[in-house]
């Protein structure tokens, strides 16, 4: 059984949508975390070496941060096609995207909320103007970032832009509200809305 670690209206959120997409059997353990105001606690039952969310244990296998979570999830159920498996030539823009995901976009909106300037060619990263340039143009070809088909890539991405659909943080783009929109109007994100802070 797989079980989710999570707490509501979190990154964690994401991956109850992603398990409702592949019809997984799974259960939630809400847990606390640190809180922005200081106050939360670190749960004890939480895998994540640093008591965030999401993390996954798969009958005690754990998998922590959520591209490493999109790919082990996607590859346990590749016959619901949420993630190219090895072998298919889009298995190479799927992991690049989680990894860019989690090594440059949250960096990038990370260093332009707090004010931090990037220092180019030193950071892993780039400033978020040249990191949404970069993914305005793999979703030129859309619908989705790995062309006509949406993956598991999406929900990292669709999510966040809908996060952010109305901050000065980025740009206004219609192409990626369209896409935002897009993501969250599946059936499966609406259950999982549904599913975020239920006991
Ligand atoms: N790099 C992690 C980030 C996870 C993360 O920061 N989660 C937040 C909730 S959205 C958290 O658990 N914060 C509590 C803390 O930092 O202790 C991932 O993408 O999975």
């Amino acid at each position: 059984m797989i079980t989710l670690f999570h707490r509501a209206k979190t990154r964690s959120t994401r991956f109850i949508f992603l398990l409702e997409e592949l019809e997984a059997a799974y259960e939630i353990q809400h847990v606390s975390t640190r809180s922005h105001d200081g106050t939360g606690i670190v749960d004890p039952r939480n895998p994540h070496p640093n008591g965030k969310v999401p993390a996954i244990s798969d009958d005690g296998v754990v998998v922590f941060e959520s591209p490493a979570i999109a790919v082990y999830l996607t590859d346990k159920f590749p016959a619901r096609r949420l993630g190219p498996t090895v072998g298919e030539p889009a298995r190479g823009p799927y992991l690049s995207w989680l990894a860019y995901y989690s090594g440059v976009l949250e960096p990038a909106v990370m260093s332009k909320f707090q004010k931090v300037e990037v220092m180019r060619v030193t950071a892993g990263w780039v400033p978020l103007e040249e990191a949404f340039e970069a993914i305005l143009r793999a979703l030129s070809v859309g619908p989705y970032l790995l062309g006509e088909t949406f993956s598991a890539v999406d929900i990292l991405y669709g999510t966040t832009f809908a996060m952010f659909a109305n901050s000065p943080l980025l740009p206004p783009s219609p192409l990626i509200s369209a896409y935002a929109q897009r993501v969250v109007g599946r059936p499966a994100f609406a259950r999982a809305q549904a599913l975020d802070a239920a006991a």
